[in-house]
């Protein structure tokens, strides 16, 4: 019997994409169920009045022994005890300290050989929430990142000076090519060579901290649908590198090119928010759809395993990307699919979505990321880079009004820094005078034109005889009329 699915187009052999593999206990995606005369769901009682996701939900309540327990009542509570989002959950929640990582977090909480493992047929269990992370971890990344229309190209350049960038490039996203192949960090920086230093260290990987050694045997061997990410703020000082422009820093490990060597964070010294961060990942990791904080701009330069990037500008008469949705305030995103997901659904329509940018950007190379702009990122390949969020002078009004007006949204800063603004302003105005009033007024016209916008709502246009207030309500009847002005 052919499998049905009712998952959204996989690909299949004759597409000429690698097939997935089988699920390791059969399971199958739901839409087989249709054809089938009998299901191992059948077998679970009372609780077939409960959907798969919710029956996952409960299990990720549960202790080891209570799952151990449950499965062994039948094959279909075998195969749902054996989810690995289950057993992550666990493990995470249960801080683990001393372990070896075995393969599975299942079989790594429970500290079990691969031979201890039984591989159980559950091959007439039909369930898309058992199937679906199964497949998105083994789907090809091929399609997604290859064949990249002309127009959507992220520009590729040697290097850039500081004025070329201020002047032409601050807003656009591009990948410069060669000042990163200067630095020895990606001259040395292997797996293999961090983990003869660092093995022992411990590193910040999403809510984990764990020993490098750890972390490197979980990169080489895991099938995780959203693999765990190791991104750690503190890595500069947790190997003592040295950080700074080569000719000014004895034994620099790297140093930020010329064209984003301006920050005016600075200004705010050991006070700044984070803003330097080490990135190590598997193949199929990465980061979902988001802006980076505070409208700071970024780098990130790859020293191993390249990355692809999907980005697009923000606005307010823009609409954030395809399966990104935004609070109302912006202050929360929902981009509920994992990256694979969001791959299988969205890919197609964002890259013919106006603003779309994409590129790979390749060991040795750096892409900037300009203040708000929206991105997701995929590891192609097991990957080490770094990045580092600044300020340079085209989005100082940005970053000021995100300070101000945003407060609440501010991120990365040390608790006792209690008025992130005005220690930004303060600093400002010690070091840049002269460019922090220039801002000042910039935002100063910005609020205006917010007001008179708003004026205009409530009270009519100037010279108008009538309010554009509708009789019997009140209507926001924005026109296109080019102005990018927020209703305060
Ligand atoms: O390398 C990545 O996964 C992207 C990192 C990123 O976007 C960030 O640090 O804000
Ligand atoms: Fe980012």
């Amino acid at each position: 019997m052919p499998d049905i699915t009712t998952l959204p187009s996989y690909p299949h052999e004759d597409d000429g994409v690698e097939a997935i593999p089988t699920h390791p206990l059969g399971v199958k995606p739901s839409g087989n169920a249709l054809l089938a005369s009998w299901t191992l769901r059948d077998a679970i009682g009372t609780f077939r009045v409960l959907p798969d996701e919710l029956i996952l939900s409960l299990l990720e309540e549960l202790d080891s022994a209570s799952l151990l327990c449950i499965g062994r009542t039948c094959k279909a509570f075998y195969a749902f005890t054996r989810a690995e989002e289950v057993w992550k959950a666990l493990f995470i929640r249960s801080s683990v300290e001393d372990f070896t990582w075995r393969g599975t977090w299942r079989s790594t909480y429970l500290n079990l050989p691969p031979t201890k493992v039984p591989t159980i047929d559950c091959s007439h269990l039909y369930s898309d929430a058992l199937y679906r992370p199964f497949n998105c971890a083994h789907i090809s990344l091929d399609p997604y990142v290859t064949k990249i229309p002309l127009r959507n190209q992220i520009p590729r350049l040697a290097d850039l000076s500081k004025d070329e960038f201020h002047s032409t490039w601050a807003d656009r996203p591009f990948i410069l090519t060669d000042p990163v192949k200067e630095w020895p960090v990606y001259k040395n920086w292997t797996v293999g060579t961090l983990l003869s230093r660092y093995g022992q260290g411990k590193f910040r990987a999403e809510a984990v901290d764990w020993p490098l050694r750890a972390y490197a045997d979980y990169m080489a061997d895991n099938a995780d649908e959203s693999p765990l990410y190791l991104f750690d703020r503190s890595f500069v000082s947790k190997m003592g590198l040295a950080v700074g422009q080569p000719d000014q820093t004895p034994n620099a490990a790297y140093w930020p090119p010329a064209c984003f060597v301006e920050d005016f964070f600075s200004v705010l010294g050991d006070k700044r928010p984070d803003h330097q961060w080490l990135i190590v990942g598997p193949e199929r990791s990465g980061s979902k759809f988001h802006k980076d904080p505070n409208a700071t701009s970024a780098w990130n330069a790859v020293l191993r395993g390249p990355k692809y990037w999907i980005m697009f500008p923000s606005g307010e008469k823009r609409d954030p990307p395809p399966g990104v949705f935004v609070s109302d305030d912006q202050s929360e995103v929902t981009s509920p699919l994992s990256i694979a997901e969001w791959l299988l659904n969205f890919h197609a329509e964002a890259r013919r979505t106006p603003g779309c940018m994409e590129g790979i950007c390749g060991e040795g190379e750096i892409l900037h990321v300009p203040s708000g702009w929206w991105h997701l990122v995929v590891n192609l390949e097991p990957s080490i880079a770094i990045t580092q969020n600044f300020i340079p002078r085209a989005h100082l009004t940005a970053a000021l009004d995100f300070l101000s007006n945003k407060a609440d949204q501010v991120s990365g800063f040390q608790k006792d820094v209690v008025n992130p603004y005005q220690n930004f302003v303060d600093g400002m105005q010690a070091a840049y005078p002269d460019l922090l009033e220039r801002a000042q007024h910039d935002l100063q016209k910005k609020a205006e034109g917010r007001k008179q916008k708003w004026d205009e709502i409530v009270h009519g246009k100037a010279g108008e005889a009538e309010p554009a207030v509708p009789e019997g309500g009140f209507s926001f009847g924005f026109g296109d009329d080019g102005s990018d002005v927020e209703v305060p």
